[in-house]
């Protein structure tokens, strides 16, 4: 039994430009290496011909099994594009999608590309071991939790939902050893060459009405216990020679005993590592005294979704934060020797350029890193169905749903493009103002490259696209899946063509 794991070709972020190997395919793919099933791993965006060489590898090896990873609602196109590719390429290959986004809109995803065979439902490990053993014995695989797809009559079936793994420990350690760990694109360009995005707690224990995070683990959180976190990062400094890492938990320390037990192993490992983490403004100040400890620990930087400067939008979103919490853990964080990066929304319905002015003069003050992004209306949050009620999501097509396309209007701009216009003014006025251009010359050295590479390559790229039509940035290797089927010459099956996002 092959099974091949395809993360697809992906558009590489603008503002980012930064790839890493997805933490959720490398944990599946060491859980199902465990379970003894014969594996493989492509994460196309770091092929040189990223469309080409998946087909040419599908067609020549046909494995029983294609796994298509999709974890951002902008991705599924991609997804979609690589699941009708494998099929043209291999039509006896099953293909079983994952992620967040097809796991919230299953029957939808089903329907708009019939090349998925099935939909693994929620966290991946245990459902696709069991699927990939019913393949391989021929069971019945409507029997595996967390499966949907359509029945020979075209209607949507689902198996059940899957319960989480109890326990995040007894999962292997991320399949590094699959991943091409030494391409050049796997980095964070804001924090250097060394970099790695890493993951290791699920879910959150609040409901922010836009979050995908807390819909998908159903409010509930799990962690790895902070001794095997700190032999990951020693894995990835003795092996991979990788010493700055963003953690994405997205809520990092939910249980304080977290924060202590990370603290502890990493200042007994002396691995001289540095992390930023993400947390909320109301656990750092319930950690305060722990604050120190986490900066001795190799702790640079806490990345807070502060979203905005006004109480009544954060009720509105159901942040369950005042604005006085929140001004207070960035003053705290920089007092303990800790840099801010707050998380920011703007393009709210009722949002006026008053609202803006403040907005910038709140943030200005506070924050070393402005990570600015426009509301979205996420499949599967609760803003979602609210926007969607409301009639007020005008824009359908998921590319633009990365945080900086504006999909959805406002009472005051009522054209997307407007709003577009009003994202990128506040960034301006954000990064042009004097303070920010001292950072370029901080004594802080992290704070000095985290300038230089936004103020030069992402806000200059920017400019220029804007003032002389030059084009922005993008990885040297991207093609469009369209521009891939014309390029490729020889005719493809119509279906395929036609299926084509
Ligand atoms: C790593 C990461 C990235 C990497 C992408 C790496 C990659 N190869 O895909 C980078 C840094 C490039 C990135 C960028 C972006 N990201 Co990102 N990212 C993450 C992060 C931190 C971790 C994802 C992860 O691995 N999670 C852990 C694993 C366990 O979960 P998982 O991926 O869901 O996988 C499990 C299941 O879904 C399932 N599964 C997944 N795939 C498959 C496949 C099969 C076959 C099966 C059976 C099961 C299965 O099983 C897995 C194990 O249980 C998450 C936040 C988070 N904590 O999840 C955000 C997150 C996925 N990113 C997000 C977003 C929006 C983005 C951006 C589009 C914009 C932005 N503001 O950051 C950008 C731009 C993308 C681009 N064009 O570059 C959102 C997605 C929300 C959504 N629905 O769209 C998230 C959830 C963050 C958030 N809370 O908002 N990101
Ligand atoms: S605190 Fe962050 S991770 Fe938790 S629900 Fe809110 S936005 Fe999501």
């Amino acid at each position: 039994m092959r099974f091949l794991l395809v993360d697809p070709p992906h558009k590489i972020w603008t503002i980012l430009r930064a790839w890493t190997p997805s933490p959720g395919c490398l944990q599946l793919l060491a859980y199902v290496e465990r379970e003894g099933f014969d594996i493989e791993y492509m994460d196309c965006t770091l092929n040189d011909n990223p469309w080409g060489d998946l087909e040419e590898k599908v067609r020549r090896e046909k494995p029983e099994v294609v796994g298509i990873s999709v974890n951002c609602t902008a991705f599924i196109y991609d997804g979609m594009n690589a699941a009708s590719l494998v099929k043209a390429a291999s039509p006896q290959s099953i293909i079983i999608m994952g992620g967040e986004h097809p796991s919230f809109v299953a029957e939808e995803t089903l329907r708009d590309c019939p090349a998925v065979d099935y939909i693994c439902v929620g966290e991946g490990e245990v459902t696709l071991a069991e699927f990939l053993r019913a393949v391989e014995k021929k069971e019945d695989i409507s029997k595996v939790l967390g499966l949907a797809y359509l029945d020979e009559k075209g209607a949507f079936c689902y198996t059940g939902d899957r319960p989480f793994i109890e326990d995040l420990d007894t999962l292997p350690m991320p399949a590094y050893h699959m991943a091409k760990m030494d391409h050049p694109f796997i980095e964070l360009p804001s924090e250097g060459p060394r970099s790695l995005v890493v993951n290791f707690s699920r879910g959150c224990t609040w409901d922010c009405t836009f979050c995908t995070e807390s819909a998908f683990y159903k409010k509930t959180w799990r962690n790895r216990s902070p001794k095997l976190i700190a032999d990951e990062f020693e894995l990835l400094k003795e092996k991979y020679n990788r010493d700055i890492f963003y953690v994405g938990d997205n809520t990092f320390n939910v249980k304080k005993e977290q924060g202590i037990g990370f603290i502890e192993e990493m200042l007994k490992r002396k691995t001289n590592q540095h992390f930023w983490l993400q947390s909320r403004a109301d656990l750092v100040l319930r950690d305060e005294d722990l604050l120190d400890g986490y900066r001795e620990a190799g702790v640079y930087q806490f990345m807070m979704g502060i979203e905005y400067h006004a109480d009544s939008v954060l009720k509105d979103i159901k942040k369950h934060l005042s604005v006085e919490q929140a001004r207070k853990a960035m003053e705290l964080l920089r007092k303990h020797g800790l840099m801010v990066m707050a998380t920011l929304l703007i393009g709210h319905w009722e949002e006026t350029e008053e609202d803006r002015e403040a907005f910038l003069k709140f943030f200005g003050k506070y924050v070393d890193h402005f990570g600015l992004n426009l509301i979205t209306p996420l499949p599967g949050t609760p803003y979602f169905e609210h926007m969607k009620k409301l009639g007020r999501i005008e824009d359908w097509d998921y590319r633009n749903y990365d945080y900086i396309h504006a999909v959805m209007a406002t009472k005051e701009a009522d054209h997307l493009e407007q709003v577009n216009l009003i994202y990128k003014d506040v960034l301006k006025r954000y990064y042009w103002r004097p303070r920010e251009l001292f950072k370029l010359f901080s004594s802080n050295p992290i704070l000095r490259r985290h300038h230089r590479y936004y103020i030069t390559k992402v806000a200059f790229n920017i400019m220029m696209h804007e003032i002389f039509g030059t084009p922005m940035w993008v990885q040297p290797n991207y093609q469009e899946y369209q521009d891939y089927l014309v390029e490729r010459g020889e005719a493809l099956p119509e279906a395929l063509t036609a299926a084509a996002k």
